[in-house]
């Protein structure tokens, strides 16, 4: 593990040097605080640092103060320090706790104390990593849909307005954003003939064929229970409906194969371009009116929304 100490004194720093390589630590030394903190700004930077308190042009507690102040923007760069001083007073040691500083040690240092508090340390730099990694784990989970693995409602919408705005900005500002809003036909009955089960196995094998209809870069989410909606980017009219009829035949092309039975399941869908619209969930709104027209029509087929269908209010 790495490890950062920053002391002007040659015989103190030399001796850290020494005894922190002897645990196996690989040192870094700097001989001021300045230097310090530019390595602590460099990628891959030790997240373990023993400072002492005073030395020439940065002392210790400023160090403390702009890594603290740098970790307030995030919580991935935390970096462990250990404060080191000669100092002895009890008002001191509060001076530097304040500062930013997880841990405190007076020269002369005890060799045992310090690699206690060093391990010490690093528990918390694991603990730190520990947590970072959940959260990831959790941020992504939100994001999709725990039946489908598709993305939730409210990704799916951002990522919408996402590409709206982007193709508003773009230079050419004619690149279309398409959106498919398409559903299950008669999915009720799957739910009263052979069980929720069932269903919810319906709704991920359809997931999953649609997902595998589509190209790598379009967004697929679950829009709601048996609904799902597309974001196509440089998508017109006409690759949509190509995009929708591929999905139509992805899903109802083979049965499902249940323990409870085998289904046959179609997919409506309804298509929406922007252009006059540009709000995403106004977008969607075309698209339902077209999906709408698609059910009455007789299902298992894709309608297009037409001007009339985008309610600019
Ligand atoms: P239509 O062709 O008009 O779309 O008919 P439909 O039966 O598919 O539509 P309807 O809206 O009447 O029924 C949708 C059903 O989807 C009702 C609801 O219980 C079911 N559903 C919604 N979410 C889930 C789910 O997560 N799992 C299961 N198994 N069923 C769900
Ligand atoms: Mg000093
Ligand atoms: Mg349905
Ligand atoms: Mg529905």
């Amino acid at each position: 593990m790495k490890i950062l100490i920053a002391e002007d004194d040659p015989v103190s720093r030399r001796l850290l040097e020494v005894t922190l390589s002897k645990w196996g630590y690989e040192v870094i030394a700097c001989m001021d605080g300045h230097a310090a903190w530019e390595v602590l700004q460099q990628p891959d930077a030790p997240q373990l640092v023993i400072l002492d308190w005073m030395m020439p042009r940065m002392d210790g507690l400023q160090v403390c103060k702009k890594v603290r102040e740098r970790e307030e923007h995030s919580a991935e760069l935390y970096v462990y320090i250990i404060l080191l001083t000669a100092k002895s007073q009890k008002a001191d040691m509060v001076t530097g706790l304040e500062a930013g500083a997880d841990d405190y040690l007076t020269k002369p240092f005890d060799a045992q104390e310090l690699r206690m508090r060093l391990r010490a340390g690093r528990r918390i730099l694991d603990l730190r990593d520990e947590l970072v990694r959940a959260r990831e784990i959790i941020r992504e989970q939100a994001r999709k849909d725990s039946l489908t693995q598709l993305c939730t409602r409210a990704t799916v919408l951002e990522i919408l307005q996402q590409e709206l705005d982007r193709s508003q900005r773009s230079v050419d500002r004619d690149t279309p954003v398409s959106v498919v809003l398409a559903d299950l036909d008669h999915f009720k009955d799957i739910n009263d003939t052979y069980g929720h089960l069932a269903g919810d196995a319906v709704l991920r094998e359809a997931a999953r064929r649609m997902r595998e209809a589509i190209r790598p870069y379009d967004i697929i989410g679950r829009y709601g229970g048996e609904e799902f909606l597309l974001v196509l980017s440089d998508c017109d009219t006409i690759g949509a409906v190509a995009l929708a009829q591929r999905l139509l035949l992805a899903v109802s092309k083979e049965v499902i194969v249940l323990a409870e039975g085998t289904v046959y399941v179609t997919l409506s869908a309804g298509v929406a371009t922007s252009g006059v619209v540009q709000d995403a969930e106004m977008l969607v709104g075309a698209a339902d009116v077209a999906l709408y027209r698609a059910k009455r029509g007789g299902r298992n087929r894709v309608e297009v929304a037409q001007a009339d269908d985008m309610r600019i209010e």
